[in-house]
């Protein structure tokens, strides 16, 4: 059974939609600091998959400001927790020029302990040597932190506007993109243009390829 490694309920009433059969799996893996979001779900991907014992796919998404070089991006959850999301709509508005752009971006880590096949979606092979060196303790080098990880990438381009709207979570009220904010959408609209849902159509077509 496949595992959809979350603890963020809105995310996972997004992937119903491309999920039919699959169980949350509430595990809050531990998220490495890096300048990418591939890294973190790459590493969060091995490790649920070790504490799972099933194949697992983790959800690492974040909010790229282009006039903050891309801040929050993979810091976006604790920004969220401080700051919270209309102070980050503020701070846009007070600091940045018009129009405002942003995009959101998502990686799906998907880990099931095989090796993949190539294809044009990029598969994490984290270096052995480097992987070990990086590890605390070392029960956990036994060499599992090279299992493959299959990536699959989603970004969505909008702006950062005034609240509006009651739906999704997270930063949806302060995203627009063409003109209507995340939170103004249906969870099948928002998936139909945004980062995660753009990661899931990709997943859902490999892995139907991979289990026929
Ligand atoms: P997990 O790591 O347990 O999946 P999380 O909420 O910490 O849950 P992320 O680190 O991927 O998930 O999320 C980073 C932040 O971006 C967090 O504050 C989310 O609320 C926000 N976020 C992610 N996807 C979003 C979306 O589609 N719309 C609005 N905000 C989103």
């Amino acid at each position: 059974m496949l595992r959809y490694v979350t603890t963020n309920a809105g995310k996972v009433r997004e992937a119903r939609e491309y999920l039919d059969g699959v169980e949350q799996l509430d595990y809050d893996y531990t998220e490495v600091q890096a300048a990418e979001l591939a890294p973190i779900a790459a590493r969060g991907a091995r490790e649920a998959y070790r504490h799972a014992g099933e194949p697992v796919l983790v959800d690492d998404a974040g909010l790229f400001v282009e006039g903050f070089d891309g801040f929050p991006g993979p810091y976006s959850a604790y920004v969220e927790n401080t700051l919270g999301v209309e102070a980050v709509q503020r701070l846009v508005e007070r600091e940045t020029a018009e129009p405002h752009r942003a995009s959101f971006r998502c990686v799906l880590a998907y880990c099931d302990g095989d090796d993949f096949e190539a294809s044009p979606d990029p598969i994490d092979r984290e270096d052995r040597s480097a992987a070990a060196a990086a590890d605390a303790t070392p029960a956990e080098n036994d060499g599992s932190d090279a299992l493959p990880v299959k990536l699959f990438h989603g970004r969505a381009p909008g702006r950062i506007v005034e609240p509006r709207g009651e739906g999704g979570f997270g930063y949806d009220p302060v995203f627009e993109h063409d003109g209507t904010t995340f939170a103004e959408m249906s969870p099948e609209e928002k998936n139909a243009v945004s980062h995660r849902g753009r990661a899931f159509a990709k997943f859902a077509e490999w892995l139907q390829e991979r289990t026929q």
